[in-house]
């Protein structure tokens, strides 16, 4: 048997060492960083298996006969050249998942929202009595998700994920919406979509968002597959959509009755449109309405996401550090109410800030930006509304409480990376949490 070249020695690499563990295969691992971070895991759980980091290994090695690569791998590295010359095999962690996976299959992608949507729907898979998991891009490697039996999954795939494997024979499939994230890494916007749209290329059913015309360009019509529709409009035969106005709104499918739109917490703009994503991808996927309900009545967000930090000195302050892109800070922004004191920057990803801008336009708001894109924020929406810099996340924290109104929202909604000051959003979500708790 030949051996497998794992390139990645992340968190996608040391699962696959511990399923090659498992089912005896050979495998060799290579990574271009000088200290990989599941490395020593990965001799834990293969020790036999070479592994090969700062990229060091200069040619394939002849035992291999093909190539697997993790999310973060790089596609124009002259390995993958040499296994492409070759002919062998370059494949992905879901590759391998898909080929032994019995379980029936659920997609998510999207620029924003990805990971909301997905636990949302186990929720709500759960609650229907199902055995259900959810992993990929959410956290949970796929192939770790085989360790035990469950009924259906939930995929939460990235860009990276859905270029890198061949078409995942997905019962539901779904992109949220398509906004500029990620141009670091993909060739343009389009190479970013093209790769996105491979969700669709295998599925059952499609579900896709009404009222975003950049998904409706992408999403298979009706006559190539069942197409399921989600939206703020009126609801269909083909659409999970909404009858009236406010908390008393009711959330349907054709005259099928769902929900409340006051059921849940998610009532309002993107909050409510990932609702309706996760209730259409439900309906598809059978899950009954009543478990459905409960799931999403139950539902308190995830940490880093939109969360309320309550009230300190008058303001209320919300960590949102989960919004990396300045169309998730935009969003975050017009679903709060005025007057706001945004406190945005980090290590910047090219991106324009323009739709940040754009959602700033007519509001009393006033922007903190820190951090190495401190300057461009500030150029960015500086016509529109009032803005200071801060050099740090606590320094930003102390002059938001100097500079709100009583009654204002501080809203963390950064628009950028982490990794200027912080290893992730999560400690940078932290970060800000405990400069909040620690206001007298
Ligand atoms: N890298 C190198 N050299 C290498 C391999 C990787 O420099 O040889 C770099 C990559 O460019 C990347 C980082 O190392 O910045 C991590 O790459 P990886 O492939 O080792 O990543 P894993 O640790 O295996 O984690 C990946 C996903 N990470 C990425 O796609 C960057 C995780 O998503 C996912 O949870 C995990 O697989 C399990 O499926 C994280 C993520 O940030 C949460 N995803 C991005 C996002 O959501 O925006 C796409
Ligand atoms: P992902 O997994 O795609 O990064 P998350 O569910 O973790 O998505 O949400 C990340 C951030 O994106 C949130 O903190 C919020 O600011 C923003 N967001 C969430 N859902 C949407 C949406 N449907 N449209 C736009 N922005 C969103």
């Amino acid at each position: 048997m030949g051996e497998t070249l794992v390139f990645g020695m992340g968190a996608t690499g040391a699962s696959c060492a511990r399923y090659f563990a498992r089912t005896g295969r050979p495998a060799v691992f290579c990574d271009t960083r000088a200290r990989p971070p599941a490395e020593s895991e990965i001799g834990g759980a293969m020790p036999e298996a070479a592994r090969h980091a700062n990229d060091g290994l200069r040619e394939l090695p002849g035992e291999v006969d093909r190539l697997l690569l993790s999310p973060g791998a790089p596609l124009d590295h002259r390995l993958v050249r040499q296994a492409r010359e070759r002919g062998m095999p370059v494949i992905s962690d879901l590759d391998v998942f898909a080929g032994v996976n019995r379980a029936r299959l659920a997609g998510i992608t999207g620029s924003n929202g990805k990971s909301t949507v997905a636990t949302l729907l186990l929720n709500m898979l759960r609650e229907a009595g199902l055995k259900a998991g959810a992993g990929a891009n959410l956290g949970t490697p796929a192939l770790d998700l085989l360790t035990e039996r469950h009924e259906v999954c939930v995929l939460e795939l990235s860009s990276f994920q859905l270029e890198r494997s061949a078409p995942i024979a997905l019962e539901a499939a779904v992109i949220l919406n398509i906004t500029p994230d990620h141009l670091d890494a993909h060739a343009s916007l389009e190479e970013y979509a093209a790769a996105k749209a491979r969700i669709y290329l295998s599925c059952k059913h499609a579900v896709a968002p009404a009222d975003e015309p950049s998904v409706q360009a992408l999403a298979p019509p009706s006559h190539a597959c069942p197409r399921l529709d989600y939206g703020l409009g009126r609801p269909a035969a083909a659409r999970v959509g909404i009858m009236g106005r406010g908390p008393q709104a009711e959330i349907c499918h054709a005259k099928t009755p769902l929900m409340r739109v006051g059921d849940s917490a998610l009532q309002r703009g993107f909050q409510l449109s990932n609702l309706l994503a996760a209730l259409a991808m439900g309906r598809v996927l059978g899950v009954n309405p009543a478990a459905m309900r409960r799931a999403a009545a139950n539902y308190e967000g995830l940490p880093h996401r939109m969360q309320s930090l309550g009230e300190r000195a008058g303001l209320r302050w919300i960590n949102d550090s989960k919004a990396t892109n300045a169309a998730a800070a935009a969003a975050a922004v017009r679903t709060v109410p005025d007057p706001l004191v945004l406190i945005a920057g980090g290590a910047g990803k090219g991106l324009s800030y323009g739709a940040l801008r754009d959602a700033l336009k007519g509001r009393d708001a006033r922007v903190i930006a820190f951090g190495q894109e401190a300057d461009r924020i500030v150029r960015a929406v500086g016509a529109d509304c009032k803005v200071s810099r801060s050099d740090t996340l606590d320094e930003a924290v102390t002059a938001a409480r100097e500079l709100a109104r009583p009654g204002s929202t501080v809203l963390l909604a950064p628009a950028c990376a982490s990794f200027d000051m912080f290893s992730n959003y999560r400690e940078r979500g932290r970060a800000f949490e405990r400069a909040v708790r620690s206001i007298q």
